[in-house]
């Protein structure tokens, strides 16, 4: 593959500090070269500009940080974008996980029919009408299906930018009343940790690429939120959840999307290195990335 890496080092979608180094920690982490290793090309795009906090912003406690975050989003949908238009794979590093709102709308003008895989503890599914913290990062799946703030829905011009029944979450455990409603309404196709449980990450893993098989889908991405994984591996992000996948069935997720063939970009977000215990939250993710990109023992 030629991969293209986007760093977002932004903190607006949550309010805990330290989120905004996530790219320098992943790329501390050996990123590029663990990628090179394997193979591919790597170029390194570097950081997408995230300006300081606007002055005299309107606050809405609903949506804090909203021209920021549809700063950022912005910038980001273009360069991904680009990237995809110079048959690049985007590789995008966060930042809080309101980065998703950009790398998605850069997507969703490339492919008419995307997949996505949404690899996290919680939905990522309010609205300004049902957040109970007003943090945009539990809002980038809602806003991708075209629900929530214009600002945000409308960044690149279009909307949705995928379509809910082309969308899998995958390691829920903190849904919140509003976005338990959305999932019903919208069929948007959810593994919590129960079914992860019963029925072994490797089915879910092949019901989840079936499924996207059957759907025709002609991209496919990963938004993988390192709170996904039990805070026992990943404890450096900001709203850990017991309870998590393990790193051997998050490896064997990775590599069972590396031999579906299906994947087109990959996001992955939360790694906050201030709440982390010397890097091993950037540690996993790039060992992660290793199994997603097709790295083998022997
Ligand atoms: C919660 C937490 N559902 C919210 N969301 C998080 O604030 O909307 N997403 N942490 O990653
Ligand atoms: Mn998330
Ligand atoms: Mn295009
Ligand atoms: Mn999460």
């Amino acid at each position: 593959l030629n991969i293209s890496i986007i760093g977002v080092p932004t903190d607006y979608g949550q309010t805990r500090r330290g989120v905004d180094m996530g790219p320098s920690a992943i790329r501390y982490a050996g990123v590029v070269e663990r990628l090179k290793a394997i193979g591919h090309t790597v170029e390194d795009q570097g950081d997408i500009r995230v300006s300081q906090k606007h002055e005299g912003a309107v606050i809405d406690k609903q949506l804090l940080n909203l021209e920021e975050v549809v700063d950022v989003s912005t910038s980001l949908a273009n360069s991904v974008h680009d990237a995809l238009e110079q048959k690049k794979f985007p590789l995008v590093f966060g930042g809080d996980h309101s980065i998703a709102i950009g790398t998605l709308a850069g997507l969703g003008s490339h492919y008419q029919n995307l997949g996505v895989i949404w690899f996290d503890a919680h939905a990522d599914l309010n609205t300004p009408e049902t957040t109970p913290s007003g943090n945009i990062h539990g809002m980038p799946l809602a806003v991708s299906v075209g629900l929530g703030h214009e600002r945000l829905v409308q960044i690149r011009n279009y909307a949705p930018k995928v379509k809910p029944e082309n969308v899998i979450i995958i390691g829920a455990r903190s849904v919140d009343p509003g976005e338990r409603e959305l999932i019903r309404e919208q069929g948007i196709k959810v593994y919590t940790m129960h079914e992860i449980d019963k029925l072994g990450m490797t089915t879910v893993m092949e019901d989840a690429i079936n499924y996207l098989k059957e759907r025709n889908v002609d991209g496919l991405h990963l938004s993988l939120d390192l709170d996904g994984l039990d805070p026992l591996y990943t404890p450096g992000v900001g709203t850990p959840v017991p309870g998590g996948i393990s790193y051997r069935e998050s490896h064997l997720a990775m590599e069972m999307l590396q031999d579906s063939g299906l994947l087109t970009s990959a996001e992955f977000v939360e790694v906050n290195p201030i709440l982390d215990e010397k890097n091993k939250t950037a540690n996993v993710a790039v060992a992660l990335m290793g199994s997603l990109f097709g790295e083998t023992l022997v």
